[in-house]
């Protein structure tokens, strides 16, 4: 069994998770937040069978879209050292971030 970690943008996930179900995937839904923009994402626990793990991926590439975004980065001004001045930086999101782990046990208790 392999239990795929798969980070989308939120706007992505209630339709992405609608699907999964209706294929009979079992997910876990976690709030998480970026660490570089620091704004929130949705993070997806779903463990399957070996054999769909392809199929599972194929889903999220064809559900999340790529995006681009602004945030505000600090950088150093040279007229007045040390004092950070934020400009906007644009950076592109998603589809996703996968991971697929191995899972040594799986029970339903
Ligand atoms: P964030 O960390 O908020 O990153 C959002 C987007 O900002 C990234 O999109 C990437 O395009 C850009 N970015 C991230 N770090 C950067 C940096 N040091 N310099 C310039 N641009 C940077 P994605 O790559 O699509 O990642 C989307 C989200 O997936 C990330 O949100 C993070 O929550 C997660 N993620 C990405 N790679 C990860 C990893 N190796 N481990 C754990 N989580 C990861």
């Amino acid at each position: 069994m392999k239990l795929i970690i798969a980070i989308v943008q939120d706007e992505d996930a209630p339709n992405l998770i609608d699907v999964l179900m209706k294929n009979n995937y079992g997910v876990t839904k976690l709030a998480s937040t970026g660490g570089f923009l620091k704004s929130g994402n949705t993070t997806l626990l779903i463990g399957v069978e070996k054999e769909k793990v392809d199929e599972v991926i194929r889903i999220i590439e064809e559900l999340c879209q790529s995006r681009k975004q602004v945030t505000t980065s600090p950088s150093l001004t040279t007229l007045s050292p040390g004092v950070y001045v934020p400009y906007p930086v644009e950076v592109q999101v998603g589809g996703a971030t996968i991971f697929v782990v191995d899972v040594d046990r799986f029970e339903k208790v």
